[in-house]
């Protein structure tokens, strides 16, 4: 065998994978009762709603009710052997507890299966992806109830009867590791913190009973159908050689090993009844229980895989990052990550079948694995597409990996990649996180037509399927690691720089900003609030002091940037309503493209005027969505628009970051943050006609005098936002006047030294802070010392 080629066996299963909540919409059509995630608007993390609301994306989904005969022959068209998809138990059983079974429901699955069968498309179907009907959320809280396991035999037993014949590969419950995790996605409607561990672990038994009885029905209705569990399977390395690491990586992976151990096994592993010991649990595991696991193993093992990560015994020194479902674990510092901060790692799938494959020598079935990336719609000669080449270069990375592991005697059955079509987001309920083949039009504000385009990876998919991975090559992309085009940090740090040598966090990860941006003060007002000082001179203060932050502070670990900013005087005056719109916007373009070279985790920015946060923070709020929150430390809010009397643009940096102001502006952000996430801290002076932005936009303020004493007041906001991140943007005027001005006007009233810097060092204690600007810094006395050098002999 030529060493670069890579042999995939015979009647290999390539396709797919779907759920129902995230691609078939028609929430309340035919027939269909209320399931958990009609009101899980933001994802698997976030609250759930009282009702279904317009937030919510999976309402609609991508339409697949009414469009999967189209969908269908797209997946055809690409040679699809398999499709993964769920079945909706809510359209099935609307209550969960109905007399019989909903007709509708079962007849529009078989209109799937026979739309499959049409196109020679064999169904992989979930019984549970992550779906229950809210009903016996609410009247039994999920899986925490015993009664719940009988309900399900009822919904299953309905499935085998009517597809049992026609179904050869079935997986019970999508994930089921995650259930420690995400309690809501099994159905427990408690608030995660309310909930003991006692109770998760009793519902995740119920769970682990309620698969094995429907294996169990399964194989008593058709015993040549192939029954599988479904796990996140993720390797956790060590994060060091230390032993102490090491056991702390075993003891981390027994957490999600547990699941298909007893999946496999029939039986609790020792491990496992230790931990439970030690933690005080005592499950009821009746003797019926333990005969059903026992009797009833799986078939295969499937999985979903996505990421690696490290684990760590001194995890509270260590750098954390973002995973699924099963919530952020010990950063690799030789791994870059995808724009959501899951860290990628081919040979990570390598690794797991092989451990897998060892562990219990049963066939296995890669079930997901993707990159979610932001897409660029684009108009070839007329065709819409996407150039997804990342996409590509992930994918083929991964199977030539798979490839691999069937060279070292793996069985694997098939591989089904994530949303072969765009769907929404399980863990954050976007759009835009987009994994297909196949562009979906439709946004994360609702709007779009639904129509589907073909992207670059379409054909690539299809010509590997054709040839049965002949097409890959099995060192992986050929130019390179591509994928990391859209990945967080493309230029990454030397792994050593990264972490000490105890892995502990360094400050590798933190992008200086300088960006002495000045243009965005209004004229006017520079020159009447710094009479002393020559116009021009004045003026470029804010440029100055950029040059001053950065040469008083101490030389960086990680990357500096310079945002190049133009000295000329001309171009200043208002366009649109803004001043020097021209200059401010080409900067903002030149601060955002290093911003997207460089992808920081965290952003120090060195200012410049006010203006100088939108960048970084607009980056930050792509990178952390939903959970970065921003304090805004000023005299002044920055709610200014271009119909405001003020032109000055540094005073609309709040609006334009809520998305409010110049569209050529907001535009060119990558993201706009929620103003309920937003606090003026040390507010204390506006103009009067824009200020009701304020209140009309729903920000929250903090006056000096809520915050002279305590940070409490503050620390409470931002717990009530639930973010974990914070960017903190500084503009020194919040410091007192009487204090020190550091500004350009006096402004007496505000937070003296020591209170901003208790504040500053507050939310650093408890919050990530993960952006912090200081701007607004006008160094009058080296301005006079310039005027006073300016024109000496030999400078
Ligand atoms: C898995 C889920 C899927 C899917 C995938 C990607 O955890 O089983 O439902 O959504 O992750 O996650 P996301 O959609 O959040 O990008």
């Amino acid at each position: 065998m030529n060493p670069s080629t890579i042999q995939f066996p015979p009647g290999f299963l390539w396709g797919g994978a779907t759920a129902a909540n995230q691609i078939e919409g028609a929430f309340q059509e035919g027939g269909k009762g209320l399931s958990i995630q009609d009101v899980l608007p933001g994802g698997a993390a976030a609250p759930r709603t009282d009702g279904p609301t317009p937030a919510n994306l999976k309402l609609d989904g991508i339409d697949f009710y009414h469009r999967y005969a189209e969908d269908i022959r797209l997946f055809a068209e690409m040679g699809f052997r398999v499709l993964r998809m769920s079945i909706s138990w809510s359209r099935i059983f609307p209550t969960g507890e109905d007399g019989e079974p909903n007709a509708e429901g079962l007849a529009f699955y078989d209109r799937v299966f026979d739309e499959l069968d049409r196109h020679g498309i064999e169904p992989l179907v979930t019984i549970s992806h992550y779906e229950m009907p809210l009903a016996l959320t609410e009247k039994y809280n999920g899986w925490i109830s015993r009664e719940v396991i009988d309900l399900f035999a009822r919904y299953v037993r309905v499935l085998f009867d009517r597809y049992g014949h026609r179904v050869r590969y079935w997986l019970t419950f999508n994930e089921i590791n995650s259930i420690l995790h995400f309690p809501f996605l099994a159905g427990i409607g408690t608030p995660r913190e309310q909930i003991s561990t006692s109770e998760l672990y009793q519902a995740a038994h119920h769970e682990l009973v309620a698969s094995a009885l429907a294996t169990k029905i399964g194989h008593e209705i058709n015993p040549d159908i192939q029954i599988g569990c479904m796990v996140i399977a993720m390797p956790i390395y060590p994060l060091t050689p230390n032993p102490d690491d090491v056991l702390a990586a075993l003891q981390t992976d027994h957490l999600n090993l547990m699941f298909s151990d007893v999946h496999v096994r029939g039986r609790y592993p020792g491990y496992a009844l230790r931990l439970l010991r030690e933690r005080g649990i005592e499950l009821t595991i009746t003797d019926d229980d333990r005969e059903l696991l026992a009797a009833h193993t799986v078939d295969f093992v499937s999985f979903s895989y996505y990421m690696s990560v490290c684990e760590s015994a001194d995890r509270e020194n260590a750098v954390t990052g973002d995973a699924n479902m099963m919530v952020g674990g010990v950063v690799n510092p030789y791994l870059p990550a995808s724009e959501w901060g899951w860290q990628i790692d081919p040979v990570g799938l390598r690794i797991i079948l092989n451990q897998f494959w060892d562990r219990w020598g049963k066939p296995l079935f890669i079930v997901e694995n993707g990159l979610g990336a932001n897409d660029q719609l684009i108009d070839a000669d007329g065709e819409f597409t996407v150039d997804d080449q990342y996409r590509i270069d992930y994918l083929h990375a991964h199977l030539a990996q798979v490839g691999e592991a069937i060279a070292d005697g793996v069985d694997v059955l098939g591989y089904t990649s994530w949303g072969p079509i765009d769907l929404v987001s399980a863990t954050t309920g976007q759009m835009s996180k987009r994994y297909g083949f196949i562009y979906v039009d439709r946004n994360d504000d609702g709007t779009g037509t639904l129509a589907r385009y073909r992207k670059k990876s379409f054909a690539w998919y299809r010509d590997v399927i054709a040839s049965d991975g002949a097409t890959l090559d099995a060192r992986g992309p050929r130019q390179g690691p591509n994928w990391r085009r859209s990945m967080s940090d493309p230029t990454l740090p030397d792994p050593a720089e990264a972490h000490d040598h105890e892995g502990r966090r360094s400050t590798t990860d933190t992008l200086r900003l300088i960006w002495p941006q000045w243009q965005g003060a209004e004229g006017a007002n520079v020159a009447a609030l710094a009479p002393e000082l020559p116009f021009d001179r004045a003026r470029h203060g804010y440029a100055l002091g950029a040059k001053v932050l950065s040469a008083i502070l101490p030389t960086p670990d990680g990357p500096t940037a310079q945002v190049p900013v133009s000295m000329d005087p001309t171009g200043l005056s208002p366009q649109d309503g803004i001043e020097a719109k021209d200059a401010v916007v080409t900067q903002l373009g030149a601060a955002l493209a290093v911003l997207d070279q460089q992808r920081p985790e965290r952003v120090l920015t060195l200012g410049g005027e006010c203006s100088v946060s939108v960048a970084p923070f607009a980056e930050l709020a792509r990178r952390y969505g939903n959970d970065l929150a921003v304090v805004w430390l000023d005299s002044h809010p920055d709610v200014g628009t271009p119909a405001s009397q003020y032109k000055g643009y540094h005073a609309m940096a709040v609006a334009v970051l809520t998305g409010h102001g110049d569209p050529a502006v907001v535009e060119q952000l990558p993201a706009t943050i929620d103003p309920a996430r937003i606090a003026l801290a040390g507010l204390h002076s506006w103009t009067d006609d824009d200020f009701p932005n304020v209140a009309a936009w729903g920000l929250t303020t903090f006056s000096p005098d809520a915050l002279r004493h305590s940070t409490g007041p503050l620390l409470d906001w931002v717990r009530s936002t639930g973010c974990s991140k914070v960017a903190i943007h500084l503009d020194v005027d919040v410091v007192d006047s009487d204090d020190v001005v550091l500004g350009l006007g006096a402004e007496p009233g505000g937070l003296c030294l020591t209170d901003v810097r208790r504040v500053v060092a507050d939310l650093d204690e408890h919050y990530d802070v993960v952006g912090l600007t200081v701007a607004e810094f006008i160094p009058r006395q080296v301005v006079r010392l310039a005027e006073l050098l300016q024109d000496l002999p030999l400078t």
